[in-house]
């Protein structure tokens, strides 16, 4: 095999300190939020086992104020604190330019009283209404208020990548966006436009209602603005690690990325396909079988650009592999840096990631859906895919990135290598017995120790597995966290100039369709006339809202 060229010069990057501060505590909040969540990770696992451990944790009254609190801290609090901070670093990056100091500051302000907010409901037990917050649920309105406040953090953060594309565009007219810029920006553009269901939803309905302002609730309208959103979010949980996968990995390996006219589609279908959160409704009464039909086929589209994925990483891994002495069909896969923690924790959440993405063509048929629906085969499916496919990739990416922010050597290397594959092996045990048992029956969002009746069969060995794995899964996370500390706290003082990342193998064209690609208008517009058209009847129909739901705590 012919060696690749790789195109475009690695130009000198710096940024001024000041912003790598706010960018690393930005993700530091994320990491503070994994650890908490990760705590109760721990509680849930074993509670399938039957090993009942909440009464030890501090402030934690019920099984459901745990479960709040793992799936808020993990789902919400990391995933977008890390995309904040790492994507205003891509995005610096890629343009090779500071960011807006107000807006970086204003994102950081807006996700640390959020999430203070939303933490300090949880805590005082009361917001135990899981991370979906399903009215007639009823949370204090402080939960409502940090959550609305971590999403405008988001916006805050759109809003800096476009100030810095504006101003780049200024100075460099009719050129092509360079790709690590074009794939952040376009993250958030998916992002902010995805969000508007749960932003109308949290602000014009549920925070009013939690403050006596409405009569009630309107449960079926409140739960479709919920999964408009709800659905994009686990792409926006994803787009910051395929901006790894494609910009950095590639270049940590000694690949190369083939095409850039691939990765931007693949941004640009994400961005175009958000409409199909009734996926996660097609049991809810009230969503007619045609819109749940058209919402199934929509699905399998957005299979496709990560599939696209998978191929095109895949090459690039193999031509790392082959570059570093790689023959015959397979050998290329151990010549991969696998004593690198950064690669070994973001190839083994590649791999999760195939079984993860297995596991939602399952759920996204809708016979099989019947089946599985609100069974524990649900989180088999999330934590492959959020709970490894993103977070270990998180891990993995915080191997280079907390030395390039602390200007720190990594600390623990090799504890930082077995910290990942400690943790894959625990989730594709924890995975297993999630799947196994949610097939035979087994509820997801139970506190399965304290069930009154006879359990089936197949539970025992299931529950089993779930304890295991996700004991496996908690030491390999507080690994990284001793890593992670003792870098920043010990770490020895090491020049870290710039971050990993590639350019492509086929460079962008300056002439011909390619171009429209960054012709960013064309395809919002487009984007929301695919929701206009799949959510507009329905919510018409739903309009003015029924407020007939009247609250209830259940925990
Ligand atoms: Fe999902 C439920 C369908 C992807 C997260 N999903 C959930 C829930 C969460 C979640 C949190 O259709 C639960 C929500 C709740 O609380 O109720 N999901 C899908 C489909 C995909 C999918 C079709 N989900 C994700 C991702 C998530 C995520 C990504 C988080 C980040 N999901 C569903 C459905 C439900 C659902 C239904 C509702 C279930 C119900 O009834 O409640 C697809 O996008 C997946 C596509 C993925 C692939 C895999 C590509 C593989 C790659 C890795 C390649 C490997 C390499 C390594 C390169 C096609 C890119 C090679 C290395 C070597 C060494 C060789």
């Amino acid at each position: 095999m012919s060696t690749p060229v790789v195109y475009g010069a690695n130009r000198p990057f710096d940024l001024p300190s000041a912003q790598r501060r706010i960018i690393a505590w930005t993700i530091y909040v994320g990491f503070f939020a994994l650890a908490v969540g990760v705590a109760n990770g721990l509680a849930q696992a074993l509670n399938y086992a039957h090993v009942d451990i909440f009464k030890y944790y501090p402030g934690m009254r019920t099984y459901y104020q745990g479960l709040t609190v793992h799936g808020v801290f993990n789902a919400v609090v990391l995933t977008f604190s890390f995309a904040n901070g790492f994507v205003q670093l891509t995005m610096a990056r890629g343009l090779n330019r500071p960011c807006n100091d107000f807006l970086l500051r204003a994102g950081f302000a807006a996700l640390v009283i959020g999430a203070v907010l939303a933490a300090y409901a949880m805590f005082a037990g009361k917001a135990s209404v899981l991370y979906t917050f399903y009215p007639p649920l009823m949370a204090h309105w402080s939960f409502y208020l940090g959550l609305a406040l971590i999403v405008i953090s988001t916006w805050l953060t759109s809003a800096n990548l476009f100030a810095m594309l504006s101003a780049w565009r200024r100075e460099h007219p009719g050129e092509r966006i360079p790709l690590l810029a074009y794939i952040s920006v376009v993250t958030y553009i998916f992002w902010d436009i995805s969000s508007l269901g749960i932003a109308v939803e949290v602000v014009l309905l549920l925070l009013p209602w939690s403050l006596g302002w409405l009569s009630g609730a309107a449960p079926l309208l409140s739960r479709t603005l919920f999964w408009l959103t709800g659905h994009p979010i686990v792409y926006f949980w994803l787009l910051p690690v395929y901006i790894s996968w494609y910009a950095m990995v590639p270049k940590q390996v000694d690949g190369a990325l083939f095409s850039d006219a691939v990765v931007r589609l693949v941004f640009l279908m994400f961005l175009c396909i958000i409409p199909i959160g009734f996926h996660h409704q097609f049991v809810d009464p009230g969503v007619s079988r045609g819109l749940k039909f058209a919402v199934a086929v929509l699905t399998f589209t957005v299979f496709m650009p990560s599939l696209l994925t998978a191929f095109s990483v895949m090459y690039a891994l193999e031509i790392g592999g082959r570059r570093r002495g790689g023959k015959g069909l397979l050998s290329w896969i151990f010549k991969l840096p696998w004593g690198n923690p950064s690669v070994s924790a973001q190839v083994l959440a590649m791999l999760a990631f195939m079984l993860g993405g297995i596991t939602g063509l399952m759920n996204a048929s809708y016979n099989m859906n019947l089946t599985i629906h609100n069974t524990a085969f649900v989180p088999g499916h999330f934590h492959l895919t959020v709970g490894t496919a993103v977070a270990l990739s998180y891990m993995g990416i915080a191997y280079w990135l907390v030395p390039f922010l602390e200007q720190k050597e990594l600390w623990g290397r090799r504890l930082g290598v077995f910290q990942a594959w400690c943790y894959f092996i625990g989730v594709l045990l924890l995975a297993r017995g999630l799947i196994s048992g949610g097939l035979a029956g087994m509820p997801r969002r139970t506190a399965i120790s304290l069930v009154p009746y006879q359990e089936p069969a197949g539970w025992r060995i299931a529950g089993m597995l779930v304890g295991v794995g996700g004991t496996l899964m908690f030491i390999g996370a507080a690994l990284f966290f001793l890593v992670l500390f003792m870098t920043v706290l010990f770490g020895r003082r090491k020049e870290v100039r710039d971050i990993p990342f590639t350019e492509t193998i086929q460079p962008p064209q300056s002439r011909g369709w390619q171009v429209t690609m960054d012709r960013l208008s064309y395809w919002v517009a487009f984007s929301f006339v695919l929701i206009a058209v799949v959510y507009g009847p329905f919510l018409v129909s739903h309009l003015p809202p029924r407020l007939v739901a009247q609250p209830f705590q259940a925990f």
